[in-house]
C-alpha cells in the first residue's frame, strides 16, 4: 500500500474541447489566456499541463499547430512543468488534424483516448440561454449524434507515430473495457510500463462517478498491469472533481483537475482560473499528508524523455 505521504501528480487541463465560452466567461481561449492560466496552474503546483488550442477568433476548438505554437513554447519558457499535448482534440477532428501539432512538437506527453465512445453534453444545451458564438450551440447539441472515434488502428497510429518520437502517454480510460485494451497494446510491445492511466469518471458516454467503478479501474488495472507497472490518476468531470480525485489520491492515485473537465471551483462557484483548482485541491492533499509532486518527480514516475527532447515550434 502506498505510504500516506506518497508524492502525487497533479495535472491541469487548461481549457480542453468540451466547454465552450458561454458556459464560463473564465475559460481560457485565447492563446494568451490560455498561456497565462497554464503558468499560473504550473506555479501553483501542476506538475503536467494538459493542452488544447481554441481559434482566437471565437475560442472554436481547433487543431492549427500555428495556434499552439502561440502558447505553448512561451509556457516551455516559464515552467518546467511536463507539457502533455491532446492527441483527443475534439470530436469533429479528423486523426489527421488531433495528430498535426503533436508529430511536429513531439512532447514528452501527449494525452491517447483508449477506446470509441460517446462522449456529450449536449443536456446541457438547454441550460443556456444565450450563446456568445454562433458556432456553439450545434456543437454542444450536435454531441449527442458524434462518436468519439479511437478504433484499434487509430490508437495503434497514434502510438507508433508519436513512440517513435518518444513521446509517452496519458492514457485516457473512460470505461473498464479501455483497461483492456491498453492491456492489448502492452501485449503486442507497441507501449511500455510505467503506464499512466488516466482514469476519467463522470463523462456522460463513460464510467459514471461512483466509487464502486473506482474500485473496478483500480482492482482491473492492478489485475491487468501489475500495481508496479502503472501510475493510477483520477478525473472527475463537473461537480464530482474534487471529491473524486480526493478519493482517489487516497486511493493511491494522482489527480487531474482543469476547466476542460470542471467549470466550477465549488457548488454553484465558477472557478476564475485554473489555478484556483489546482491551489484548493492541493490544500487538500496537503491536508491529508500528501507531498505534491515536482514536475521532476513527475518525469522520473512516468519514464518521460525530459524537455530538452521536444521540438516545441
Ligand atoms: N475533447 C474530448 C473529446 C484528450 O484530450 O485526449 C476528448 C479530450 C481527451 O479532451
Ligand atoms: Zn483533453
Amino acid at each position: 500500500m502506498s505510504s500516506p505521504n506518497r508524492k502525487v501528480i497533479i495535472s491541469c487541463a487548461i481549457t480542453g474541447a468540451t466547454h465552450t465560452p458561454s458556459m464560463s466567461e473564465y475559460l481560457p481561449l485565447t492563446p494568451a489566456e490560455i498561456e497565462r492560466h497554464a503558468i499560473e496552474a504550473a506555479e501553483a503546483g501542476a506538475a503536467i499541463l494538459h493542452l488544447h488550442a481554441r481559434d482566437p477568433e471565437d475560442g472554436r476548438p481547433t487543431p492549427d499547430p500555428e495556434v499552439f505554437a502561440r502558447f505553448v513554447p512561451a509556457i516551455a519558457r516559464a515552467t518546467d512543468a511536463v507539457i502533455n499535448i491532446t492527441t483527443g482534440g475534439s470530436t469533429r477532428m479528423t486523426l489527421a488534424e488531433r495528430l498535426a501539432y503533436p508529430l511536429t512538437a513531439q512532447p514528452e506527453l501527449c494525452s491517447l483516448n483508449m477506446g470509441s465512445m460517446n462522449f456529450s453534453i449536449h443536456p446541457i444545451a438547454r441550460k443556456i440561454a444565450s450563446w456568445t458564438y454562433d458556432w456553439e450551440r450545434e456543437h454542444v447539441e450536435g454531441m449527442e449524434d458524434v462518436v468519439f472515434k479511437n478504433t484499434f488502428k487509430d490508437i495503434r497510429q497514434i502510438m507508433q507515430q508519436l513512440g517513435e518520437c518518444g513521446t509517452r502517454f496519458e492514457f485516457e480510460c473512460y470505461d473498464v473495457g479501455h483497461l483492456y485494451n491498453l492491456a492489448h497494446f502492452v501485449e503486442q510491445g507497441l507501449v511500455k510500463p510505467p503506464l499512466f492511466i488516466q482514469s476519467c469518471f463522470g463523462i456522460l458516454g463513460g464510467l459514471g462517478a461512483d466509487p464502486e467503478n473506482m474500485l473496478l479501474m483500480r482492482t482491473t488495472a492492478d489485475r491487468l498491469f501489475g500495481r508496479e507497472n502503472y501510475e493510477f490518476s483520477i478525473l472527475g468531470a463537473g461537480r464530482h472533481q474534487l471529491p473524486f480525485v480526493t478519493m482517489g489520491a487516497i486511493m493511491g492515485g494522482h489527480v487531474r483537475v482543469g476547466l476542460e473537465d470542471s467549470i466550477y471551483l465549488a457548488k454553484g462557484v465558477k472557478a476564475k482560473t485554473n489555478a484556483e483548482q489546482v491551489r484548493k485541491v492541493r490544500h487538500i492533499l496537503e491536508e491529508l499528508s500528501f507531498e505534491i509532486a515536482t514536475p521532476q518527480e513527475a518525469r522520473q514516475m512516468l519514464g518521460l524523455k525530459g524537455r530538452q527532447n521536444v521540438h516545441l515550434q
